[in-house]
């Protein structure tokens, strides 16, 4: 497996923070998984409470609109058909209408993404990095780097799900910020970073969200989210198991070697 690093990976807090307590989703399940943490509450309120309602209504009044012009116009019912073609007071009406609809979900929209974007302080920092295909973490305050490979189907032990287990897990505490250093799509050399507070223990799943090549599929995410005493004690472990801390570790210096 090649350890070239790429030069365009986007780690989704979505990702992080969309889980149901065991696993990923049910069969046929509908809506998100069930969230723990305050920002995919709020991401969750947005989408079920507030764009869902908006969308549904527009589209069964653009639906009624259609059926109405469709019937009551018909060439048999009206085959004088009307030449009019303007009516400012409607006109008025189908811009200032849309316009407000757009304030109103702009409004709770701009508030969660600030809320996204202005990280609390930090308790635990990780730094994520993608690799062709599997994902690399560093916990760059405790000297911890390793590698999280896909679990094979053949290999899976029970209630490990297919296709989302890995070898190695991010162990994170409950109830704490935890910082995530991330490389994003279009800002090559750039890091940039997001958060997540998780608020129930668990394990967690999630999936690369770039398109990124062909193992893309086969390179999740498994977050164990555990009781501050029991982060401590993986602490420990981790840092026999993981000690080496690899030298070309950071994503910068890997671009920068790359260019030259
Ligand atoms: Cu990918």
């Amino acid at each position: 497996m090649t350890k070239k690093l790429l030069n365009k990976f986007y780690l989704s807090l979505v990702l992080f923070i969309s889980p149901s307590t065991l696993f990923a989703a049910d069969n046929w399940q509908m809506g998100f998984n069930e969230s723990v943490t305050s920002v995919m509450d709020d991401i969750v309120h947005l989408h079920d409470r507030i764009l869902l309602p908006i969308i549904v209504a527009i589209s069964v009044f653009v639906l009624f609109l259609l059926l109405y012009s469709v019937i009551r116009f018909r060439a048999s019912k009206n085959p004088i058909p009307s030449k009019t073609s303007h009516n400012t007071f409607i006109e008025i009406l189908w811009t200032v209408i849309p316009c407000l609809i757009l304030i109103v979900i702009a409004v709770p929209s701009f508030r969660l993404l600030y809320k996204q974007d202005v990280i609390p302080k930090a308790d635990v920092t990780i730094k994520a990095i993608g690799y062709q295909w599997y994902w690399g973490y560093e916990y760059p305050d405790q000297n911890i780097a390793f590698e999280a490979n896909m679990v094979e189907t053949k290999n899976l032990k029970p209630n490990q799900p297919r296709l989302l287990e890995t070898d190695n897990h991010v162990v994170v505490p409950v109830g704490k910020v935890v910082k995530v250093l991330v490389k994003r799509d279009a800002v090559p050399g750039r890091i940039n970073e997001t958060w997540f507070k998780a608020e129930k223990e668990g394990v967690y799943y999630g999936q690369c969200s770039e398109l990124c090549g062909s193992r893309h599929a086969f390179m999740p995410i498994t977050v164990r989210v555990v009781s501050e005493k029991k982060y401590n004690e993986w602490l420990k472990e981790a840092k026999a198991k993981f000690a080496k801390y690899p030298e070309n570790n950071a994503v910068a210096e890997n671009l920068i070697k790359e260019k030259k």
